[in-house]
């Protein structure tokens, strides 16, 4: 065993930085999808427009207004991009979400489910 160089060190620390960094660009290009007016903050409106137009279905919608309340932790009714940040981040560390949206960064769909039907 060679010991870790402070070389490595800097190279990890690099890939983690950089990792944040491209994990940060996918949160600001999602939140600028969802900020239609484009003045920096979700409102309500405009995430169940935008999930509307995803074709989501009225019960993920109802969903959306609980979860927003939640989003919104300061009350004021908005999500600026630290509570989305922080809400998205949370839901990460959380579970294995980061996969499916590496796999939606890449529009790959998951072998398993069309595997599902013979
Ligand atoms: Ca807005
Ligand atoms: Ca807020």
């Amino acid at each position: 065993m060679t010991p870790v160089s402070s070389e490595d060190v800097t190279f990890f620390a690099d890939k983690l930085l950089s990792s944040d960094e491209k994990l940060d660009q996918v949160i600001r290009k999602d939140f600028g999808e969802r900020d239609s007016n484009g003045d920096g903050l979700l409102t309500l409106k405009e995430l169940r427009q935008f999930y509307k137009n995803q074709g989501a279905k009225p019960e993920r919608l109802k969903l959306l207004e609980v979860g927003f309340g939640k989003i919104d932790k300061d009350h004021t009714g908005e999500v600026n991009f630290q509570e989305y940040r922080s809400t998205v981040l949370h839901m990460l560390s959380e579970s294995n979400a980061l996969l499916s949206i590496m796999e939606n960064m890449f529009h790959k769909t998951s072998p398993n489910i069309t595997d599902l039907n013979p």
